[in-house]
């Protein structure tokens, strides 16, 4: 069994994808994971429960565990010289590096908790990372060299805090699981060129917002609900953690289709997940192990973003299962 560092040394020599600053980059984050790990496992005992009493730049009310995880990655990031700016859920606008320290080739993105809602009840929760190259137009990074679209990635992951804790990871030739040891405290290789089923007869959706949806998402799930007595002729099982990170995670394992529809309630913002450190990364990752993710209507890796922390709907996982529902609402539009 492999740890980390030596899969990314690896991974250096054979597809000169993981250059040496990237290497840096992932590892720095892993760590920063690790210590998320401690400070989420410690519970009630860490006085890291409840409200922080603040709110984020999405309205939401924080958690002190979204504050402390910000910080944690903030700070592992601000010496390594790999990163030119940082970009995360919890603030308003582009993190810089510090003058003290020099800068690097690449934008990291993140939502350093997602799912903080769980932490109260003990369930599972997750980071979020994406990484994007710097432009060199600006000695400091702008929002518009965010602004790029999911295709242009070199590197997206997750680590999800459950009974075990995982870091998912693609650099564009597959995905990979390291599962922590917390005597070596090291990230070892436990799974290599994860793939995901092309069909599943698991789905993962707020049900209870149905009566918001438009009607191809009501179509295509009421499909499902029909079991096999209904139009897919056979039955269906339903999974929703409210934890993306725990969804997607399963569906990597196991196969599914996990849907955040846009719907009456999120038009406006134009849905509830974030484009750039929720929706890219994981399509990064689902597509590479096989799968699908779109906005229900097109590619969501092709999106062009407009601003930080736009939303976009997710519909991911079994290719197949994605391929119906995107197909119900391009159908649903082409005969409005
Ligand atoms: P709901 C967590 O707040 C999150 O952003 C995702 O992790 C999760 O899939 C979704 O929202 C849960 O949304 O409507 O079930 O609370």
């Amino acid at each position: 069994m492999i740890s980390l560092t030596q899969f990314l040394i690896e991974e250096q020599r054979t597809h000169g994808a993981v250059n040496a600053e990237l290497r840096l980059l992932i590892e720095v984050v892993a760590r920063a994971c690790k210590r998320i790990s401690i400070a989420v496992g410690k519970g009630a005992l860490g006085g890291v429960l409840g409200s922080a009493g603040t709110e984020n730049v999405q309205g939401e009310a924080q958690k002190k565990l979204d504050v402390i995880s910000n910080e944690i990655l903030l700070e592992a990031n601000a010496w390594g010289g790999h990163l030119a700016a940082c970009a995360s859920e919890e603030m308003e606008d582009p993190h810089p590096i510090p003058d003290a320290y020099p800068k690097g080739n690449y934008l990291l993105l993140f939502d350093p908790l997602d799912g903080s809602s769980n932490i109260d009840v003990n369930i599972s929760v997750g980071t979020i990372f994406s990484v994007l190259r710097a432009s060199d137009e600006h000695a400091e990074p702008e929002v518009a060299d965010f602004l790029q679209p999911g295709t242009q990635q070199v590197a997206a992951g997750y680590c999800v805090y459950g009974p075990s804790t995982m870091l998912v990871l693609t650099t564009g030739h597959g995905v990979h699981a390291f599962t922590l040891d917390r005597e070596l405290g090291s990230f070892m290789l436990t799974a290599r060129n994860l793939a995901i089923p092309s069909d599943t007869a698991e789905f993962a959706i707020n049900l209870s917002n149905r009566r918001h949806w438009e009607a191809p998402m009501r179509r295509y799930i009421d499909e499902l609900l029909a079991g096999r007595e209904g139009p897919r002729g056979k039955d269906f099982n339903m999974r929703w953690v409210a934890s993306m990170v725990a969804d997607v995670h399963r569906i990597l394992t196991r196969g599914g289709i996990f849907i955040y529809p846009v719907d009456a309630k999120t038009r406006k913002q134009g849905g509830k997940l974030r484009l750039m450190y929720e929706a890219n990364p994981m399509a990064f990752i689902v597509e590479q192990a096989g799968g699908a993710a779109t906005t229900g209507r097109a590619r969501i890796l092709e999106v062009a973003p407009e601003k930080l922390h736009q939303r976009v709907p997710v519909f991911l996982g079994s290719k197949n299962e994605v391929a119906t529902a995107t197909r119900y609402h391009q159908d649903a539009d082409a005969a409005s």
